[in-house]
C-alpha cells in the first residue's frame, strides 16, 4: 500500500507541530511507523491522502457513532452555520440540546455545555470541590479523563502509551490531592476513603473503562462505589465521555442501573464537533455560576453549529433498533476475533460492550490497568500494521477502544475478520 503523501505530510508536520500531531495518541508511538493522514470519510470508511481506503474503527475516537459525514448531520451543521457560527449569547439550539440530554441521562436534571471532554471532567471536579467543600479526589489507575492537571496521574490512553505516569508541568499540589485506586476494586477505594475521612470531594470513574482498552465493570463494582461514596458524603462522578450515548442511549448508568451524582459527556454529544457537557441534579448544578459560586465559562460553549450536529445525532440515535444493531455488529466482531485467536492459538482477549471493544494480546483476562499492562505491545503492533496494510484501521494502541458505528455493515465485519485471519496466520 503506497502512503507516500502521508509520509511527506508527517515529515513536514514534525517540523511544525510537536510530534507532528495535535494529540499524542495519533503519533503511532506505541506501534511505530508513520501515521496515516486522512482526507475523507463516508459511513464506515475513511480514505487517506494517497487514496487508500480503510474500514475505520477509530471513528474520531468515538464521536462518529453514525459513521463519517452522515448526510443529515452535515445538513444540520451547514444550515446552522449559514445562520451564524457563533453569537456568544444564548440560542434556542442550546435549550433543545439540554432538553435531549436531560431526557436521556438518568442522573442529569441540569446540564452545562463546554467544548471538550477534558473541560467537562475538569469542571466536574471543580464542582465537586465547590459543593462538598473538600479537596481530595480519587481516580483509578489507567482511568483517563482528559488532560486536566489533577487527572494526569497514573492515567490511561496516550499517557499510558507514552509510559508517562505523571505528566511534567503539573503543579505538585494538584497531583497531591489526587489519590489512585484500582479499577474493579471497591476495597481499594474503601481504604482511601477510610484513611481520609471527610476529605474526599469525589470519586471519578469511567463506568466502562475505555482508556486502558475497554474494561467493563465487574459485578457489584459500580454499586459498591455508589454505596461507599454515599456513606462518606463523597460525590460519585461518572466520566461517560466514551460510554455516553454509546453503551446505550442513556449511557452506562442506564445499563448498570447505578446513578452517579455528576455525569461528564463528550464525543457523541457533539455529533463530530467539539462539545463536552457536565450535568447533575438541580441541587448540585445550582453551585455553578451564575447561580452559585463555582465559576466556569467559555466563548464557544453551546456553539450553534456543534449544537445542531449534536441534536441531529441524538435524534437519529432515538430511531428504534439502532442500539440493537450496533450491539449485534460489535458482538459479531468481538466473537469473530476471539474465534480466530483461538483457531490460530494466539493468546489474546477481546473485551467488548455495545459499540466498543479492545483486543489485548494477553493470555489472561484483563480487568484493570495492571492486567492490561501485561499485554504484549509488540504483538499488538504487528497485528495493527498487518490490519492497516489490509485496509482496516484499528486504534494505534492496545490501550484504546475500537469504535463500532451504526454505519459498519455485514461486509465490513466479514472484511475485518478476513484481514484478522490473514494477519494472525502470517
Ligand atoms: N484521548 C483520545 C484517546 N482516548 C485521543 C484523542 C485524539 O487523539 O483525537
Amino acid at each position: 500500500m503506497d502512503r507516500n503523501r502521508s509520509s511527506e505530510l508527517f515529515d513536514k508536520a514534525r517540523g511544525l507541530i510537536p510530534g507532528g500531531v495535535n494529540s499524542p495518541a495519533r503519533a503511532w508511538n506505541s506501534v511505530g511507523g508513520t501515521p496515516i493522514f486522512f482526507a475523507r470519510g463516508e459511513g464506515s470508511h475513511a480514505w487517506d491522502t494517497d487514496g487508500n481506503s480503510y474500514i475505520d474503527y477509530v471513528c474520531s475516537w468515538g464521536p462518529l457513532i453514525l459513521g463519517h459525514a452522515h448526510p443529515e448531520i452535515i445538513e444540520a451543521a451547514q444550515s446552522a452555520a449559514a445562520s451564524g457560527t457563533s453569537f456568544g449569547a444564548p440560542t434556542e439550539l442550546e435549550v433543545r440540546m439540554a432538553e435531549l440530554v436531560v431526557d436521556a441521562v438518568p442522573s442529569i436534571e441540569m446540564v452545562r455545555f463546554v467544548n471538550s471532554g477534558t473541560e467537562a471532567t475538569m469542571s466536574a471536579l471543580r464542582l465537586a470541590r465547590a459543593y462538598t467543600g473538600r479537596n481530595r479526589i480519587i481516580k483509578f489507575d489507567g482511568g483517563y479523563h482528559g488532560h486536566d492537571d489533577a487527572l494526569l496521574v497514573e492515567a490511561g490512553s496516550g499517557v499510558a502509551t507514552q509510559g508517562i505516569a505523571n505528566s511534567a508541568g503539573v503543579h505538585p499540589d494538584y497531583a497531591a490531592a489526587t489519590m489512585v485506586a484500582d479499577y474493579n476494586s471497591v476495597e481499594s477505594v474503601e481504604r482511601l476513603l477510610e484513611a481520609h475521612r471527610g476529605e474526599v470531594a469525589a470519586v471519578i470513574v469511567e463506568p466502562i473503562a475505555g482508556n486502558m482498552g475497554v474494561v467493563p465493570p465487574s459485578d457489584g463494582f459500580l454499586e459498591g462505589l455508589r454505596e461507599l461514596t454515599t456513606a462518606h458524603g463523597t460525590l460519585l462522578i461518572f466520566d461517560e465521555v466514551i460510554s455516553g450515548f454509546r453503551a446505550a442511549y442513556g449511557g452506562a448508568q442506564s445499563v448498570y442501573g447505578v446513578t452517579p451524582d455528576i455525569t461528564c459527556l463528550g464525543k457523541i454529544v457533539g455529533g463530530g464537533f467539539p462539545v463536552g457537557a457536565y450535568g447533575a441534579s438541580k441541587e448540585i448544578m445550582q453551585t455553578v455560576a451564575p447561580l452559585g459560586p463555582m465559576y466556569q465559562a467559555g466563548t464557544l460553549s453551546g456553539n450553534p453549529v456543534a449544537m445542531a450536529a449534536g441534536i441531529k445525532t441524538l435524534e437519529l440515535l432515538q430511531e428504534p433498533g439502532i442500539y440493537e444493531r450496533i450491539a449485534a455488529t460489535t458482538d459479531r466482531l468481538a466473537d469473530g476475533l476471539a474465534k480466530i485467536f483461538a483457531e490460530t492459538e494466539v493468546p489474546a482477549q477481546v473485551n467488548s460492550v455495545c459499540g466498543a471493544f479492545t483486543v489485548f494480546f494477553n493470555p489472561d483476562p484483563v480487568t484493570n490497568m495492571k492486567t492490561a499492562s501485561a499485554s504484549d505491545g509488540k504483538e499488538f503492533a504487528r497485528f495493527f500494521h498487518a490490519m492497516t496494510d489490509s485496509g482496516v484501521y484499528p486504534p494505534p494502541s492496545q490501550f484504546e477502544a475500537w469504535f463500532v458505528s451504526a454505519a459498519h455493515t455485514d461486509a465490513d465485519v466479514e472484511g475485518t475478520l478476513a484481514a484478522a485471519r490473514d494477519a494472525l496466520r502470517s
